[in-house]
């Protein structure tokens, strides 16, 4: 049976990649199927519009969208689409520190949300992702469930690490 992908990644630029692999790696590891591709909304512009246009009769659910500096990218394409876009905020090289690129994805006016994510957050955006496909849909509730219940784990690793370090006066 053909698969249809129900989410998708774009990006401003391929520099952008390094920060949204995250994204595109847990997408995978939970068996979502996706699509990723570069676009951009002051670059492209035309084709980001199209590309939004389609999206929701393409079958997809869910647009996860990165983008540094002046970042629109996300703001762009919730414009275009009725489908839920998560934005990742991407501290680019030329920019404050990726404030410029929270900001510009944070403010978004009235009418048109645009779901933030912490700068360089690609990796909440694709489990924010699942959050929302896992409402419709019983095995990946049972999969978001499965890696929620495998968080504490982490924190006994953090534990663990903590206790092989050494001090004369820790007594706890
Ligand atoms: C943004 O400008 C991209 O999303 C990227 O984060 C930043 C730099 O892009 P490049 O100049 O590396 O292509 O549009």
């Amino acid at each position: 049976m053909k698969r249809v992908p129900l989410v998708t990644i774009i990006m401003g630029s391929a520099s952008d990649m390094g920060v949204m692999r995250p994204a595109a790696e847990f997408l995978d590891s939970m068996g979502i199927p996706f699509e990723m591709h570069v676009l951009s909304a002051h670059r492209s512009p035309e084709a980001v519009i199209e590309y939004s246009k389609n999206a929701q009769e393409k079958g997809l659910k869910v647009i996860i969208a990165g983008a540094g500096g002046a970042a629109h990218l996300p703001g762009v394409i919730a414009a275009c689409t009725p489908l839920p876009v998560i934005g990742v905020p991407i501290r680019s090289s030329n920019s404050i520190n990726g404030i410029d690129s929270i900001l510009s994805i944070l403010q978004m006016p009235s009418g048109i949300p645009v779901a933030t994510m912490a700068i360089d957050g690609a990796k909440n955006a694709a489990i924010f992702a699942l959050q929302i496909l896992a409402l419709g849909d019983e095995a990946l509730a049972k999969k978001y469930a499965g890696f929620k219940a495998s968080l504490p784990d982490s924190v006994s690793k953090g534990n663990a690490q903590l206790a092989e370090a050494k001090f004369t006066n820790r007594i706890g």
